[in-house]
């Protein structure tokens, strides 16, 4: 199988960036698919790797909680981070360095911020790149859009939670997340006990600041890295 990668920019700003894994004939398909998402680009790069891919039975399971405030979503969500033995001033502090950009420039972080659960020390290598999960996909992207999409999720959805059951599968014990669209404010919170809990509104709307937070046991920090960096998965069904 074919690890299929597209990020694009604008004025040296993140536009857009996708991935597919796909089988070598359709690798033709499946870029041509990656080259018309962004609609405005003054850069594009795609990269394709031959990966051994392995599987994924199932996604975490979702669930959705709508709050009329921030504040409130964010209590929600440390309350059920709390119980996955993060503390709460760890998480409030850790907001705060996402809501005015979490990059030593100031600015968005690329990846995710790489914690240690016990202390909240960050361990990221380079904490302006942060850590990413790459080379996870849908065995049956389409099928699995259709559904969640039927559902009432988002597109959004569909690349989220293969990211994040990738993150628990290779030894995240908890994240956090929330996009750097500024309209787009449904964040969530994911572990092994938890699933997917989708919380609204996770951040200010109007706020350009992502919020990625992987909750590690140090010990197993460089495990974990490999297994989100390097190691390939299809997920097989919801
Ligand atoms: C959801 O609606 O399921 C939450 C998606 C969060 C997306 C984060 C991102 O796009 O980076």
């Amino acid at each position: 199988m074919f690890s299929v990668r597209m990020r694009s920019s604008f004025h040296g700003k993140h536009v857009s960036g996708a991935e597919r894994i796909c089988k070598r004939e359709d690798i033709r398909d499946t870029v041509y698919e990656l080259l018309t998402r962004p609609d405005n680009y003054d850069y594009i790069s795609v990269k394709i790797e031959r990966v051994e891919v392995k599987e994924i039975e199932k996604a975490l399971p979702i669930k959705t909680y709508t709050f009329e405030k921030v504040e409130e979503a964010r209590e929600f969500a440390i309350g059920m981070l709390e119980k996955e033995g993060i503390k709460a001033s760890i998480l409030k502090k850790l907001f705060m360095e996402l809501d005015t950009g979490a990059s030593p420039d100031g600015g968005n972080m690329r990846g995710a911020m790489i914690v240690d659960i016990g202390s909240g020390e960050r361990l990221e290598p380079d904490k302006r790149r942060g850590i990413r999960t790459v080379k996870v996909d849908w065995s049956s992207r389409k099928f699995i859009t259709d559904l969640l999409l039927e559902k009432g999720y988002t597109l959004r959805t569909v690349d989220a939670l293969a990211i994040a059951t990738k993150n628990i599968h290779c030894g995240v014990v908890a994240e956090v997340c929330w996009s750097d669209d500024p309209d787009y404010t449904t964040g969530y919170i994911a572990s092994k006990n938890l699933g997917y809990i989708r919380i609204s509104p996770l951040k200010r709307k109007g706020s350009p600041y992502v919020g990625r937070i992987y909750f590690v046991n140090r010990g197993e920090k460089d495990r974990v890295i490999t297994c989100l960096e390097k190691e390939a998965f299809l997920i097989r069904s919801l």
